[in-house]
């Protein structure tokens, strides 16, 4: 597939980033600087000056001189004269000189900036569409690893050391009886993995009664450490509160709770070194008051280690910008200072908007729901650095930087776009957010799928089955090696799954927290569409948002796979 159908013309993007204006600036001041040279040092070299080195002017201008010797005024006067000449000469060759230092310091000096431009070290891949499709090879081949450990086949295997984890208050109790409760019935019970609460206050035995009789696995309770949940001491608590009054005012989520502040940090950098962790390798986060819709027919935690997958998601949502003012500029900061801990063959790209000279466009996984490893969060160099530089900046007190963009980020930077796998297939409510997976695949592909041992999703070429796209190939041509991407797979077994709720379209949760009317800047596409990239972008033809906006459209439908007809 041609890598560039997929982006915003490439080209542009390295136009506008490789040559930053300052370089422009330097280069046309010294072009200009070279075709209006001439004018200054034409005069500096005229041909009358020049002549009077030749021999003949010489000897023919001698004449004329000895005949001045006679006139002491005119003689005076032309020296006076060849002086003033000689002068300006020197003045001008002195400006040049000056010139040319001036445009060397300045081409230097911009040079040195572009160097420190975020995109300078990144690899040439992060500019374009063509990283990510190479990328979407996966060795592992997650859709063949579905299809044979899936319901019946699901409990075959060792299970790898994972926990459900959950930080949550006493008084939130029904709520996570709630989420507990779903996730049981429609996964948990066949797997028991432990239950694993944490809180800043002691549960109470009500709590924990409650909790460990929701489950047939085990529970565990735990305190957060004090130094985990306290306001660090380098921060300034006037600016603190000053920021509390200012969040309070401009009504971001939640922003002028102190508590919210500690949990944000905690969870964006600290829940991973609780001790009671430490034996773990994986991790499924869950929230009071979420639901879960599907059952699940395989163990996601297995799926993690048997593909080699790092974090999993199951939104994509954008988000207000004003709940995390100046993480990017931090995170670009960081970058710059640190581009070898940036993973290479990481992709920014769809986070990073072209239409704003490529800043952050605020998509973000909604981190409510994760499934990820806890050795990619304890042990990457590149994550622990980032947070600690986040930490010390202080943004988690003086903003509210949250947990869902500080995890996008340093997920995407530090980890290739195939470790990252979107669960689809998992029916999710968060507050107004939700999710629910599509129908699963016709019966033929079913049946298809069922006599070939392996079923594949791919973004080109594919059978399409309504609003689903999955392509059937024979054991032989799932070799290793063969392209996967992420967007999407349904199960042979279909039938294992039943959702209780009406399925959601492809783009449903995109602005669920920023609602369309509000000023801030939306991305070209639907977050969940850039993370997919590809096929998922292409327009129906003919189609222009404007045009869709202008018939009272959103802007954002018109798709070709999965989008609706204008
Ligand atoms: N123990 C404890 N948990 C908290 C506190 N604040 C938030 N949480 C938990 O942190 C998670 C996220 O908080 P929530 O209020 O849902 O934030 P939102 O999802 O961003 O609206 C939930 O699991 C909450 O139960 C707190 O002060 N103490
Ligand atoms: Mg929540």
């Amino acid at each position: 597939m041609d890598p560039s159908s997929l982006m915003t013309p490439t080209g542009q993007r390295v136009q506008s980033l490789s040559w930053p204006s300052s370089v422009t600036a330097v280069n046309s001041a010294s072009s200009a600087a070279t075709s209006s040279a001439p004018s200054p040092v034409a005069a500096f070299t005229c041909p009358p000056t020049r002549q009077s080195s030749s021999p003949i002017t010489r000897s023919s201008r001698s004449s004329p001189r000895q005949s001045y010797k006679s006139s002491r005024s005119s003689l005076t006067r032309y020296s006076v004269y060849t002086r003033l000449r000689r002068s300006n000469r020197a003045i001008w060759r002195w400006l040049l000189v000056l010139l040319a230092v001036l445009i060397s310091a300045q081409l230097y000096l911009s040079i040195r900036s572009h160097r420190n431009d975020l995109l300078f070290h990144l690899p040439k891949e992060w500019r374009s569409g063509s990283h990510r499709l190479g990328a979407n090879k996966n060795k592992y081949r997650p859709m063949k690893w579905l299809t044979e450990n899936s319901y019946p086949n699901d409990l075959q295997a060792k299970s790898p050391k994972a926990a459900l984890i959950s930080l949550v208050r006493d008084e939130e109790l029904d709520g996570i009886l709630q989420s507990m409760r779903q996730l049981e019935f429609h996964w948990n019970r066949r797997y028991r993995y432990p239950w694993i609460f944490f809180n800043e206050k002691p549960f109470s035995e009500e709590f924990k009664a409650a909790t460990s009789n929701a489950t047939l696995a085990q529970t565990e309770y735990h305190l957060v450490p004090h130094a985990h949940w306290a306001t660090p001491s380098h921060i300034n608590q006037t600016l603190y509160h000053n920021s509390l009054d200012y969040l309070s005012l401009t009504s971001v989520g939640k922003g002028h709770l102190l508590s919210y502040h500690a949990m944000i940090r905690w969870q964006s950098g600290l829940f991973y070194l609780h001790p009671a962790l430490a034996a773990y390798e994986y991790y499924w986060r869950v929230e009071p008051d979420v639901h879960f819709f599907c059952d699940i027919p395989y163990d996601p935690f297995r799926f993690m280690q048997g593909t080699g997958m790092v974090y999993g998601f199951n939104m994509a949502i954008l988000d207000d910008a004003r709940s995390f003012a100046s993480l990017w500029s931090t995170t670009r900061d960081f970058i710059t200072a640190y581009p070898d801990l940036v993973h290479p063959e990481a992709s920014l790209d769809w986070l990073l908007d072209p239409q704003t000279g490529l800043t952050y466009n605020n998509c973000q996984f909604f981190s409510n729901f994760e499934i990820g490893s806890l050795a990619f969060f304890r042990e990457d160099e590149g994550n622990r650095k980032y947070f600690d530089w986040l930490e010390e900046r202080g943004g988690f007190y003086y903003s509210r930087w949250g947990d869902a963009p500080v995890h996008t980020l340093s997920v995407s930077m530090f980890l290739p776009p195939d470790r990252v796998w979107w669960f689809r297939d998992i029916g999710y409510q968060h507050d107004i957010a939700r999710h629910c997976p599509p129908p699963g695949p016709s019966e033929s592909l079913a049946a298809a799928a069922a006599a070939a041992p392996t079923i594949t999703g791919h973004r080109a070429s594919t059978t399409s089955t309504g609003s689903s796209t999955v392509t059937s190939t024979s054991s032989s041509s799932s070799s290793e090696g063969e392209e996967y991407h992420h967007d999407r797979f349904w199960l042979p077994a279909a039938e294992a799954r039943q959702c209780t709720c009406e399925p959601t379209s492809l783009d449903e949760n995109f602005y669920k927290l920023v609602p369309m009317e509000s000023p801030q800047r939306k991305p070209a596409d639907t977050c969940i569409r850039l993370w997919l990239g590809g096929d998922f972008l292409k327009k129906k033809d003919g189609w222009s948002q404007e045009t869709e906006r202008m018939l009272g459209g959103d802007g954002y439908s018109g798709y070709v796979i999965d989008g609706d007809v204008m």
